[in-house]
């Protein structure tokens, strides 16, 4: 780590390490970082990454069931998409020094968490496209600052996912826009599957910025880049417009345009709600880690003989064979 104009004798290693994030540079595995920020990191990328694994699920669900082979293999890309974003978070958790299996342990004991918008059902067809446009669209607003964040792997692990995620959020609006220029029977479809995302879509920004613990000291970290509250609003802005392209309505009374603050004003929310499912009590809580630990355990014989397998080619290695040309 290179600080232009300070001697390192000057500043201890904390200090060092703050100016060196205030200049906007990169951390990289090997990089002196304080436990803090090492556990900071631990928790959100494991999480995140948990996110994305456990969010395969509710749109799995539908797989079997899309409406045309067309369909059927866009939803299958999307979710092996979200497979390999996972992945990807869960390599650059490993870099910071934690363990898959332990990773692993700690979502299926429901120690780590995952996002609260997984633990909701995807009852009709319309779910597919209310999540691809609002869950995959929020998840985007919250991931694009990722991209400048100030641990290099989790960065640009973000680049690739973003990029991904705003094909899966078009997709989803492409769903939403065929049902509700559809019959009036799936305009309907469409309008309930918005009804049942719209306010948990908003939950996805985490508490407000008031009753946030780890976000003042996150962005000074410049983990992240935006506060929930300032994330959340973007999103709203964002997506107004677009539901009225739609010709659907908001579940939101009091949502409206406010020329002074050049924002939307929107309700109150449900926070009661969201704490209740983060703390395990939501529709599909335990459905969900339930096929999580089921998937664990029936790919254990993968696991150990894909083990077994490396260690005999070490031997093979030790001995100075090479597996093919052995014989
Ligand atoms: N759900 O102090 P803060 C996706 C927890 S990816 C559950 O504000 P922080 C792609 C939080 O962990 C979606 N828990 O915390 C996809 C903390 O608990 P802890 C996931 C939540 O970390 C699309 C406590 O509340 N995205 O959707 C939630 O500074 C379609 C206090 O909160 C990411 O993970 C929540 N919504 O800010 C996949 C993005 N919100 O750990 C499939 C990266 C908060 O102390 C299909 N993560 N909590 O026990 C982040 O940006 C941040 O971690 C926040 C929370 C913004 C989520």
């Amino acid at each position: 780590m290179k600080i232009a104009r300070m001697s390192p004798v000057e500043m201890n290693l904390e200090a060092r390490f703050d100016a060196y994030v205030a200049e906007e540079k990169k951390i990289e595995p090997k990089d002196w970082m304080p436990d803090a920020y090492r556990k900071t990191l631990i928790r959100q990328i494991s999480q995140h990454a948990h996110s994305e694994i456990v969010g395969m699920l509710p749109e799995g669900n539908w797989i079997s069931r899309a409406p045309s082979l067309k369909r059927k293999a866009i939803l299958l890309a999307k979710v092996q998409d979200e497979a390999g974003h996972g992945l990807y978070l869960y390599s650059a958790a490993e870099t910071l020094g934690v363990t898959r299996d332990q990773m692993l342990q700690d979502l299926h004991k429901g120690k780590a968490k995952y996002s609260s918008i997984f633990n909701y059902p995807t009852l009709t067809w319309a779910d597919m496209g209310a999540v691809g446009w609002l869950v995959d669209g929020a998840a985007i607003m919250n991931q694009v600052p990722l991209c400048k964040c100030s641990y290099g792997p989790y960065a640009r692990a973000m680049v690739r996912v973003c990029k991904e995620e705003s094909f899966h959020q078009r997709q989803g609006f492409q769903v939403m826009l065929n049902l509700a220029q559809g019959t009036p029977d799936q305009k309907a479809m469409a309008q309930d599957a918005l009804n049942r995302w719209w306010w948990p879509s908003l939950m996805m920004f985490g508490p407000s910025d008031a009753d946030s613990p780890h976000s003042a000291q996150s962005m000074k970290w410049n983990i992240k880049r935006f506060s929930n509250d300032e994330l959340r609003q973007r999103f709203v802005d964002m997506t107004v417009p677009q539901a009225e392209l739609l010709g659907l309505t908001l579940p939101d009374p009091d949502l409206k345009w406010n020329e002074e603050r050049g924002h939307y004003d929107f309700g109150a929310i449900a926070w009661d709600e969201f704490y209740n499912v983060i703390k395990g009590n939501g529709p599909c809580n335990k459905e969900r880690l339930g096929a999580r630990v089921k998937a664990y355990d029936d790919g254990a014989w993968v696991r150990d003989a894909a083990n077994a397998y490396a260690t005999k080619e070490a031997a093979r290695q030790k001995n100075g064979n090479t597996s093919t040309h052995a014989a």
